[in-house]
């Protein structure tokens, strides 16, 4: 399989996030990405690419899945952070005040002219750093998924995305969980655009993909499933509940699989059965897989206990759904093994293809 690599990544390096009161070093750093494309050069599955999307075919891509007045906040949002004061230029922007939205009656409509109330409307936490080069690295991310569902559409059985910022708590109209463009819903909107009339996303994040699910609610061509961290306990913890299967047209086409924090390989490999299952029962024609990696007993900010040597499993099965697939890069914090864990994913998936 192609991977497509985003060399704008490394400009978005967040100092620090908000954690339980106080800040510490922020977990999702450039390095991961470094240490999966290390691994893919030491263990090739395919070519290591850079995407040559055209900068009209991106912007129309990324407009299919996130608001106008969004993606115009996060265009100028380094410069009106810096231009609200010019030692802010030192600091990532971090927001601290939310308008909450039913109970609060908080207006979402009026657009503030203050750029920290701005950041607050378009982000529901404190834990994901805005920085000088975010902006560029997460459009140089939706031009990795772009290229890789391009790739797909054109007959590559699978393609991967390697990119950060990750994606999949991006919302319509909302940062959070270290995400700003949903990679993996640009991707399987550019598939269905490309042809695919039913596109499946099966999210094996640690932490449920809030932001791909609220994008695609209410629609029936695009079915959603994740594997999560129960959000009674586990971040985002808002939404990711197994109640939630989707709106109006889209009644049906959510399915969440939360387990509780601790759950280990054999039982979270089942539910993985079920969630491929279903991705057959809808009919997909094509997959979008948001690969987290911190599912690992190792991850330092996760709870389930998967081994590295069970991605190649987990891979296997993934291939089980016999579809043309795009990976996006998500989560995965235990950096020294992030690279051997995506990378034995990848290649379980590509040896069972
Ligand atoms: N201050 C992904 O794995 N942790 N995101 C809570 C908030 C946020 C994880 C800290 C975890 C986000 C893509
Ligand atoms: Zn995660």
């Amino acid at each position: 399989m192609k991977t497509f690599h985003n060399p704008h990544h490394a400009g978005h390096a967040g100092q620090q996030e908000m954690f339980r009161g106080r800040m510490v070093p922020c977990h999702e750093v450039p390095a991961r990405l470094d240490y999966v494309l290390a691994e893919l050069r030491r263990r090739p599955l395919g070519a290591l690419e850079t995407p040559t999307v055209s900068d009209a075919a991106l912007d129309a891509a990324i407009a299919r899945v996130h608001s106008v007045r969004y993606l115009g906040f996060l265009a100028s949002a380094w410069n009106d952070w810096v231009a609200m004061d010019p030692a802010n230029a030192q600091r990532d922007a971090l927001p601290s005040v939310w308008p909450l939205g039913n109970r609060h009656g908080f207006r979402h409509d009026v657009l503030p002219h203050n750029f920290a109330a701005r950041l607050g409307l378009f982000s529901f936490d404190s834990g994901s750093p805005l920085t000088a080069g975010t902006w560029a690295a997460a459009r140089g991310g939706a031009a990795c998924a772009l290229a890789a569902a391009h790739a797909v559409a054109q007959g590559d059985r699978s393609a991967f995305a390697l990119t950060r910022p990750p994606g999949h708590h991006a919302g319509p109209d909302f940062l959070g969980g270290y995400c700003f463009l949903n990679n993996a819903a640009i991707a399987a909107q550019a598939l269905r655009d490309a042809g695919h009339a039913k596109v499946a996303v099966l999210d094996v994040d640690y932490h449920h993909g809030n932001g791909t699910q609220t994008i695609f609610y209410e629609r029936a061509d695009v079915l959603t499933v994740s594997i999560h961290g129960d959000p009674a306990t586990e971040y985002p913890f808002f939404l990711g509940h197994a109640d939630e299967r989707g709106a109006a047209a889209g009644e049906g086409f959510n399915l969440n699989l939360p387990l509780p924090r601790g759950t280990g390989f054999a039982t979270w490999r089942a539910t993985l059965d079920t969630a491929v299952a279903a991705v057959k029962d809808f009919g997909a024609n094509a997959l979008v897989v948001p690969m987290g990696l911190d599912t690992f007993e190792g991850d330092p900010i996760s709870g389930f206990t998967l081994q590295s040597a069970d991605y190649l499993a987990v891979g296997a099965a993934l291939a089980g759904a016999g579809l043309p697939t795009v990976f996006t890069f998500e989560g995965g914090y235990a950096v020294d093994e992030v690279g051997t864990n995506a990378v034995n994913l990848l290649q379980g998936f590509q040896q069972a293809a």
